[in-house]
């Protein structure tokens, strides 16, 4: 069965922008060079195995839609016998799309077992399985990372839990994902706080909440060192939803929370697309922030729709959104151990085994032409000379010493007043700049 699912389709291969083929890629092609480096190389794709394989299609007001041979309706239930077809299928698919990483929680890949014991040995079936898994394909792992959201002993949050032992079994379950994660190369581990955060703060103690936070990170910290883990510890800001408020609401508040518990040398972020829209900022900012705070990991690649409001992860499709952040991505050196996972899931009514290929393949090609029109953009240069020239009157002594606490405030004013400083505006020449992107995308 496994064999069939995508029926006769092996690999997806480079045709270029002239192909009318649907399972071919018009932009991405792995080996091609941009800046020294091969496309496949910088961009570090990934496809995530919750929205690809666990989800079954459903909304808040209606079920399941898609029919997939391991889902537990169409098993003997959530066993390890549909989780190893749930990942023979995955593998397969990672290799026909030359994906060269994945993603994973616990959840995703194991069946859940009545207790702690049970998830982890699940846990440690599946991890030997996919270790066979990647030797025989050549795909590596991007991030693990636990899901502490979905069972209800989450319901009121995990490290955040005013219940000491849902803190403990949340630890305790990450430390068997770091381990997992671990023994398979994985190259970062991500935590995502759905659930910590508040619904009301009736009944919450906010302070109480972010020491316990702090805790739970520095423990996370402290055992990546303990098993000489060399991957990074991101970060997945979000601002809501699941809980009306968390407390990770975007990458400016991840960076507060890493200093007052101080780890922002250990910790770095993971942006995604959808929640950098949902706290009503852009993209691009949450990457240039990022990176201006030295914070940069990795990347969830998919798209909001801007009409509902909510998590709509849809794969992306926006040329230019694209563009801009893989310029800033690229501006700052590329990825490190970070890469591009596509957070991204199928409309529920994309039911065809296919439609899981198309959208990869299409989301594959906006980010290949979004990562070529970036390295132009640097390579032409002149949106960097624009933004260099207007600084440049901070080159001068003084303004220089009113920077670096030479000058004080009378200081100031003295050179203020005798040379009667008397600025004048300049123009930010928004619309030629952007017109300079255009001429890129
Ligand atoms: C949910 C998050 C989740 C994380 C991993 O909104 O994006 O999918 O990426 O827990
Ligand atoms: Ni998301
Ligand atoms: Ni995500």
């Amino acid at each position: 069965m496994s064999n069939s699912f995508f029926g006769n389709i092996e690999s997806i291969k480079y045709e270029g922008p002239e192909s009318r083929n649907p399972m071919a890629f018009r932009h991405y092609d792995p080996n091609a060079e941009v800046f020294g480096k091969t496309m496949e190389d910088h961009l570090r794709f990934a496809v995530c195995y919750w929205h690809s394989f666990g989800w079954p299609g459903n909304d808040p007001f209606g079920g399941q839609t898609f029919e997939r041979p391991w889902f537990a309706d169409q098993m003997h239930g959530d066993t390890m016998e549909a989780a190893k077809l749930k990942a023979d299928i995955a593998f397969q698919m990672f290799s026909i799309l030359n994906v060269p990483f994945y993603c994973f929680h616990d959840f995703d890949v194991r069946p859940e077992g009545k207790t702690f014991s049970e998830n982890t040995r699940n846990l440690e079936e599946i991890t030997e399985y996919f270790l066979k898994k990647q030797d025989e394909t050549g795909r590596k792992l991007l991030w693990g990372t636990a899901n502490l959201f979905t069972h209800r002993r989450y319901m009121s949050g995990a490290a955040t839990n005013p219940d000491p032992e849902v803190f403990a079994f949340a630890a305790a379950t990450v430390k068997t994902c770091m381990d997992s994660t671990h023994k398979l190369g994985g190259q970062n581990y991500v935590l995502w706080g759905g659930r910590e955060g508040y619904e009301t703060l009736l009944n919450t103690d906010l302070s109480r909440e972010d020491k316990q936070m702090g805790r739970f990170l520095n423990l996370v910290v402290d055992y990546k060192h303990k098993i000489g883990f060399g991957g990074s510890i991101l970060i997945e800001p979000k601002p809501q939803e699941p809980t009306k408020h968390q407390y990770d609401y975007d990458v400016a508040s991840v960076y507060g929370f890493l200093k007052r518990h101080g780890l922002e040398n250990e910790v770095k972020v993971n942006i995604e697309q959808g929640h950098a829209i949902l706290a009503g900022h852009s993209f691009e900012h949450e990457i240039a922030l990022a990176n201006s705070l030295g914070i940069f990991g990795s990347i969830d690649m998919n798209r909001n729709d801007y009409q509902s409001g909510w998590d709509t992860d849809q794969f992306p499709n926006n040329a230019q959104e694209v563009a801009l952040s893989y310029f800033h991505i690229l501006s700052n050196g590329g990825f490190q151990s970070g890469g591009t996972n596509f957070d991204a899931k199928l409309r529920r009514q994309s039911l065809d085994p296919e439609d899981l290929l198309l959208a990869h393949i299409g989301a594959m090609d906006i980010c290949a032409r979004a990562l070529r029109a970036a390295a132009s953009m640097i390579e032409d240069g002149e949106l960097a000379g624009f933004i260099e020239a207007r600084y440049s009157g901070w080159n001068d002594p003084i303004s220089r010493s009113i920077l670096s606490g030479d000058m004080g405030l009378s200081e100031i004013y003295e050179n203020v007043k005798n040379q009667d400083i008397n600025p004048k505006p300049k123009s930010g020449k928004q619309e030629y700049l952007e017109n300079v992107v255009n001429r890129f995308v």
